[in-house]
């Protein structure tokens, strides 16, 4: 059989000292990190579309790299992409792959082509997640990219489109299923709008929540047991989006009682766009109870769009390792590599090095934030920050024992406050450096 990353080896963990950049230097998969080795803490995917899809095409200029794998025509490009990636996941020890339906086969004239070009493939998928043991973390569909879907999907101003989107839905709920994915997500490419002028907003979040209520329903139907999930962004392709940010989504989820089915998938680089940063994000979703999957990515805080640079920040990624620490780890996510290489890095040996540095920056996230609840010291000084909360007229609030009145009579008592104390971030932040620097020396 064809071999397409022809100079990428078997990547091995060979340690921090490894100069080879064919190496993992911190991705030690068996290493048991809190309870679980570093490959389930982690539990890394490939997104079909960036790895094999994405050939450096920008707003500017045609593609710089070739991902044609060899072949011109649709069909045979889809089954190699299918070669390739599971040859690609196998030499990184990637488990994980995530796609969207237009990913991993060609669209057809009608539904029933797409579907029967679909079917073809997912055979062929099926056939090397077992022979390579490679699973899927979740599927979904592209209801962003054809002009049916200009005026957006789930939240078009015209039915037809929705009936189509559903249609698709379907089907890539299907195919999620047959892959064994756990995870469906709905990323809202163009649930927004441009202007108000021509849009009626509480229709069109109203019917995207239909469209989501029938996916619940069809899921159960199907045996679908995994998690649904929204994967908040702020903007792009339109100017607003609905599913602004974590905070934005759940009190969605909430009104439309989605609540019980429904997950966020985190993306850092959405995160940034949304002016937050990445563990803002993450604790929002953790702390309401929707933590689910990540989207790993990082963009340039430079730049005002979804660059999906992989992610080479140690701080982010030990900020984002914490979050999911203190979660207890993923059940049906993971970390999926929303990500793909510069431009200007086109070869595939590249996307192979791209790679192998994003999952050494969050081996070494998961290595200093396992640290930073192991050293104890930030967890204690937050518990500490909170005392009066524990004893006294806090926790006589907290066990619903006062009224205003009561608090009014306390207060006057009681006089100024006296007793705030330092927040000492910068002795924190220290902490944290010097935790991230033991765990480069280790
Ligand atoms: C785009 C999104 C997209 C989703 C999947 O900005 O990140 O790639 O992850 O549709
Ligand atoms: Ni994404
Ligand atoms: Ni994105």
């Amino acid at each position: 059989m064809a071999e397409y990353f022809k100079n990428v080896p078997e990547i091995k963990y060979e340690g921090p000292k490894s100069e080879n950049p064919y190496a993992y230097k911190y991705y030690d998969k068996d290493r048991v990190v809190g309870g679980k080795t570093m490959g389930e803490q982690l539990k890394f995917a490939m997104a079909w579309w960036h790895t094999l899809c994405a050939n450096g095409t920008d707003m500017f200029g045609v593609g710089t790299a070739d991902k044609t794998f060899g072949t011109d025509d649709p069909m045979e490009l889809a089954k190699a992409k299918v070669y390739a990636g599971f040859e690609f996941m196998h030499k990184l020890g990637i488990d994980y792959f995530c796609f969207h339906d237009r990913d991993i086969a060609p669209e057809g004239a009608t539904i029933e082509e797409s579907n029967a070009n679909l079917d073809v493939i997912a055979d062929l998928i099926v056939e090397q997640q077992k022979k390579y043991g490679i699973k899927c973390l979740w599927g979904t569909a592209n209801l962003f990219g054809n002009p049916r879907y200009m005026h957006g999907a789930g939240t078009a101003p015209n039915a037809d489109a929705f009936v189509y989107a559903a249609a698709q839905v379907k089907k890539a709920m299907d195919l999620t299923v047959k892959f064994g994915g756990k995870g469906y997500v709905f990323w809202g490419g163009r649930e927004g709008y441009e202007t108000l002028l021509n849009t009626d907003m509480g229709l069109e979040q109203d019917n995207i929540a239909r469209l989501m209520k029938m996916a619940i329903a069809y899921g159960d139907k199907i045996g679908f047991d995994g998690d649904f999930y929204i994967e908040p962004k702020p903007k792009e392709p339109t100017k607003h989006q609905y599913d602004f940010d974590s905070a934005t989504t759940i009190a969605f989820l909430t009104k439309y009682g989605l609540q019980d089915r429904f997950r966020l998938n985190i993306e850092a680089n959405h995160a940034t766009l949304a002016g937050h940063t990445f563990q803002h994000e993450l604790r929002v979703a953790r702390v309401n109870g929707f933590f689910g999957s990540i989207d790993a990515n990082q963009g340039d805080t430079l730049l005002g769009w979804d660059t999906d640079q992989f992610p080479t920040d140690i701080y982010n990624a030990t900020y984002c390792m914490y979050e999911v620490l203190k979660q207890g780890g993923f059940t049906n996510g993971g970390l999926n590599f929303d990500s793909k290489q510069r431009r200007g890095s086109f070869t595939l040996e590249d996307t192979a090095l791209a790679h192998i540095a994003g999952m050494d920056t969050f081996a070494l996230g998961l290595l200093a934030a396992q640290k930073i609840i192991d050293d104890g010291r930030i967890d204690k000084f937050v518990e500490d920050r909170y005392a009066s909360w524990t004893t006294g007229i806090g926790k006589s609030i907290i066990d619903g024992k006062e009224d205003f009145e009561s608090l009014a009579a306390y207060a006057a008592k009681m006089g100024e406050v006296t007793t705030n104390t330092s927040g000492r971030q910068e002795m924190l932040e220290l902490i944290v450096n010097q935790v991230i620097m033991n765990t480069l020396n280790e």
